[in-house]
């Protein structure tokens, strides 16, 4: 039934093409301001908002073996603090990020000191030459993520070269790499220039893939349109290769992530939201960057999504690894995305 119903939503929407490539455009655009959309209806059942704490994943293991067996962290941290103001002091540093966090470890990893934690979670940020928002984004997320007495570590994937950027691809390759790591229980993916402002958006994973930023300030504290599936998500491990990972090629600005949301939805799953109350987020303002000019050919890719999506994901090796670092604030992984010519164009 629902396969047929994406068949004649992919139909209509050729025959969209056909006409017009304008009236096309405008199609789509209105597809994703409506929950009826991708030519398969999604209806607002099948986003959920959550209670603060999702505790689905807890499990009651206590896996001190050689050192002095600690309690399991409780079920609600009680370091919550709930929402807070954002400042940006402009003679901030990222070695006085570093001094103002010396528990954590190499590499961006923290464990709760007094008690066990209960979740395990891998944060993934994709990055290129913003090195003002991340230090920013350090600053802020380390405290965060300690108030919620999590087992976590930052991964900070960065595409190599000049070449437009790719961040489902940095996505995949994050997971991978953070995988190799350590078996995370919870990935989440971070945009550079989002800041959480209120801890009580615990960053775990639940029964169903997880859209944490309900309520950015760019947007009106609000949801821009009803599917909208960007900025802050996060899959257990499993959610996520059920999705096949995120698309390859996607190059440059938007619809990847509506592209994971009806990835998401054709695997079956729901998505699980925090209320516009608490999944609060502050973006750090800056314009367009050059080497992630918008992506003309995005709302094509997102048609051929329907398609595709089993092919092309994670199952594909789409990356190489450059450097691995493991710095004070984060896990710093070079990777080289090529370009659509392949790994190593000609050139
Ligand atoms: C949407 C973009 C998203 C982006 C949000 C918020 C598209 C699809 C057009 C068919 N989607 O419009 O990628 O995250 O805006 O900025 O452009």
């Amino acid at each position: 039934m629902v396969k047929l119903k994406v068949v004649s939503g992919l139909l209509a929407v050729v025959v969209y093409m056909v006409l017009s490539e304008l009236a096309f455009l405008d199609y789509i655009q209105k597809m994703f301001h409506s929950p009826k959309n991708y030519g398969v209806e999604i209806s607002r059942q099948n986003y959920m908002y959550e209670h603060y704490v999702d505790t689905h994943l807890t499990k009651g293991q206590n896996k001190s073996q050689n050192k002095e067996v600690l309690p399991l962290c409780p079920n609600t941290s009680p370091l919550l603090r709930g929402p807070i103001n954002l400042t940006f002091p402009s003679e901030l540093t990222l070695a006085n990020v570093q001094q103002k966090y010396p528990q954590v470890e190499l590499g961006g990893r923290y464990r709760p000191l007094d008690c066990e934690a209960r979740h395990h979670t891998a944060i993934i940020i994709p990055h290129r030459d913003r090195e003002h928002h991340l230090k920013f984004l350090l600053y802020y997320l380390h405290p965060f993520l300690q108030r919620q007495q999590l087992d976590y570590s930052i991964y900070v994937i960065h595409q190599a070269g000049n070449y437009t950027f790719n961040k489902a691809r940095l996505m995949n390759a994050g997971v991978r790499e953070a995988l190799q790591e350590k078996e995370w229980e919870c990935l989440f993916f971070h945009d550079v220039d989002l800041i959480p402002t209120d801890d009580r958006n615990i960053y775990v994973c639940g029964s169903h893939p997880k859209h944490a930023a309900t309520a950015i300030n760019k947007f009106g504290f609000k949801l821009p349109y009803d599917t909208y599936f960007g900025g802050v998500t996060a899959f257990t491990p499993d959610q996520y290769r059920t999705i096949n990972g995120f698309p390859n090629n996607y190059w440059g600005w938007g619809c990847e992530d509506d592209d994971i949301g009806l990835r998401v939805y054709l695997a079956k799953m729901r998505v699980l939201r925090p209320s516009l109350e608490v999944g609060r987020y502050d973006m750090i303002k800056h314009g367009h960057d050059k080497g992630n000019t918008v992506n003309r050919l995005r709302s094509k890719y997102l048609v051929n999504a329907l398609e595709n999506w089993k092919r092309d994901g994670l199952n594909e090796d789409m990356y190489e690894v450059i450097s691995w670092e493991r710095l004070p604030l984060y896990t710093n992984i070079t990777v080289n995305v090529g370009t659509p010519a392949g790994l190593h164009p000609p050139p």
